[in-house]
């Protein structure tokens, strides 16, 4: 069977999945991976799975994106069961290997696939319908991030250099800007003014890191609310998927995609800006299920800078959609004209809403730090 392009029967074929294949079906809102169900029958037993194509574009060393993703999902999985974990095998991702053993395949096109167990009686959503969502996100990805406190091995391959070092991010607008290859700066005037005039927030937690103030972890990097599956019925945060960019990292740039992504009740490419701002019982919610599972760790200098580190995520991935919109959509999936600018306008939206409630995010910070 041909779907999108790829022949996913075969490749599911190459992993060691189970049973009789029934099909597969294109799936998720992922910007970047190709990601698919596939359904199989196991003598009247179904079971699912999730194949993978990495976008080799993005990750230009995919093997080492296996090897990060071996190592993580092994460690959760020590971790949990050496503390009795009960229905561990949904709270962490399983990798299924190849039918030779390996962590992935490649195809005669050079494309790198994964397979992965589907978690089941899981969803993702797309924005937070209700504070016990963001509480629940959040507690989910700061267990992810205790969790591999202690990971074993040395530190992990950077899959993207400089994922999020946002004054890089900046450089790289600067650049995609003079060249203006698509011809469309006149129309995103505005927000390229925006992005000029916040330079000096770019900046702070990279200084931040290099005078030694916050410390170097092993973080998600990708902390947005549909990469955390949440149990369908009980609505709790089962399991940290899209381990992708899974490395050396800032907790405080995932602490600020859960902001970015949990704390305004509109989708990441709202057009009806009206509809997007910070909503502080949200961010109150956040903050109290990260620091539930986070709040061990976490050095007073780090907590100070939860507040601003939702700010400086939403002005660095608005940027991110900026420049590529003036690329030509190279980077992002785009499903409509002027997507990427949609979606540059909605974190430049929700970047000034929370300029405006700085302090009153700050004073709920204190209050569970007390
Ligand atoms: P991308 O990197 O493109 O965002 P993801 O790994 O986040 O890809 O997967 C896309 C979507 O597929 C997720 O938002 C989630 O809904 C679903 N998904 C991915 N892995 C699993 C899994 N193991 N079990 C259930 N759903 C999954
Ligand atoms: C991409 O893969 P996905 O859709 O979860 C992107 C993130 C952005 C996000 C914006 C590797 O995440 O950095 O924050 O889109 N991932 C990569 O929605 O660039
Ligand atoms: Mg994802």
């Amino acid at each position: 069977m041909v779907k999108a392009g790829y022949d996913v029967a075969a490749i599911a074929g190459q992993f060691q999945t189970p049973g009789r294949f029934l099909g597969v079906e294109p799936y998720g809102n992922g910007h970047i991976n190709d990601t698919f169900l596939a359904s199989f029958d196991q003598d009247g037993t179904p079971h699912r799975f999730i194949h993978q194509r990495i976008n080799h574009t993005v990750f230009r060393q995919p093997g080492q994106v296996m090897e990060n993703i071996s190592r993580v999902t092994e460690h959760q999985h020590r971790r949990m069961a050496a503390a009795g974990v009960p229905d561990s095998a949904r709270r962490a991702l399983s990798l299924v290997p190849t039918r030779d053993g390996k962590t992935h395949f490649v195809d005669a096109e050079g494309n790198t696939w994964r397979t992965y167990h589907f978690i089941e009686q899981t969803r993702s959503v797309d924005f937070v319908e209700s504070p016990r969502i963001a509480y629940e996100a959040a507690r989910a990805f700061g267990e992810f991030q205790s969790l591999l406190t202690d990971l074993p091995g040395g530190r992990l391959h950077e899959t993207i250099p400089d994922f999020h070092h946002t004054p890089k991010r900046f450089q790289a607008f600067q650049r995609v800007l003079e060249q203006d290859v698509a011809n469309r700066a006149a129309t995103a005037r505005a927000e390229i003014d925006f992005v000029l005039g916040h330079e000096p927030v770019t900046r702070v937690l990279i200084d931040h890191l290099e005078q030694g103030l916050i410390p170097e972890r092993v973080t998600h990097n990708d902390t947005k609310i549909n990469n955390v599956m949440l149990d369908s019925t009980t609505h709790q945060g089962i399991c940290v998927i899209d381990l992708d960019t899974v490395m050396p990292g800032l907790a405080l740039y995932d602490f600020g995609d859960m902001v970015r992504t949990s704390t305004s009740p509109s989708a990441e490419d709202e057009r009806d800006l009206s509809k997007v701002c910070l909503k502080l019982d949200l961010f109150e919610a956040l903050v109290q299920g990260y620091l539930e599972s986070a709040g061990a760790f976490l050095t007073p200098a780090e907590r100070d800078l939860l507040p601003f580190s939702g700010k400086l995520i939403t002005l660095e991935i608005g940027i991110r959609f900026l420049t590529d919109y003036l690329a030509g959509d190279v980077y992002f999936k785009v499903h409509r004209p002027g997507h990427n600018l949609d979606r540059c306008r909605t974190q430049f939206k929700l970047v000034e809403s929370i300029e405006h409630q700085e302090s009153a995010m700050q004073e709920c910070v204190r209050c569970f730090s007390r």
